[in-house]
């Protein structure tokens, strides 16, 4: 069914808790927790706790939770004292999409500043 947990999805582990992650917010909807290579002093990951492949398919199937991952993230980034930081969702194994669970990058601490890419 659409949003269940997959058994073979690293972020829906996380989610129940059968791996660990550094957890810094959590929701009734969303959970954010550190990258585990991250690409920035700071580097955070927001996701449903639902189980979507990537931000599109969470935005058509759930609007408010995908809104959430927004105001999740910018708490986020408060709370890590980020006066700016970079948001990055990643759709598609070409786009370097690696966990096909809807997730979004929250990255900051350096100066992004030399492009998108
Ligand atoms: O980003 C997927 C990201 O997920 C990538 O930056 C590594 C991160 N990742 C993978 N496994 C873990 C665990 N177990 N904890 C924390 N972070 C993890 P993508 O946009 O799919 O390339």
């Amino acid at each position: 069914m659409v949003g269940e947990p997959q058994a073979d999805c690293v972020f829906c582990k996380i989610v129940s808790g059968d791996i660990p992650a550094t957890v810094v917010r959590e929701t009734e909807r969303t959970l954010t927790f550190r990258d585990i290579s991250p690409q920035a002093p700071t580097h955070l990951l927001v996701v449903p706790r639902t189980h979507h492949a990537d931000a599109a398919e969470l935005a058509a199937a759930e609007p408010g939770t995908a809104a959430e991952l927004l105001t999740e993230a910018g708490a986020a980034a408060a709370g890590e004292g980020l006066a700016a930081y970079r948001l990055i969702f990643n759709t598609g194994a070409e786009a370097g999409q690696t966990v096909f669970h809807a997730h979004v990058h929250v990255l900051g601490g350096k100066p992004l500043t030399e492009g998108l890419v």
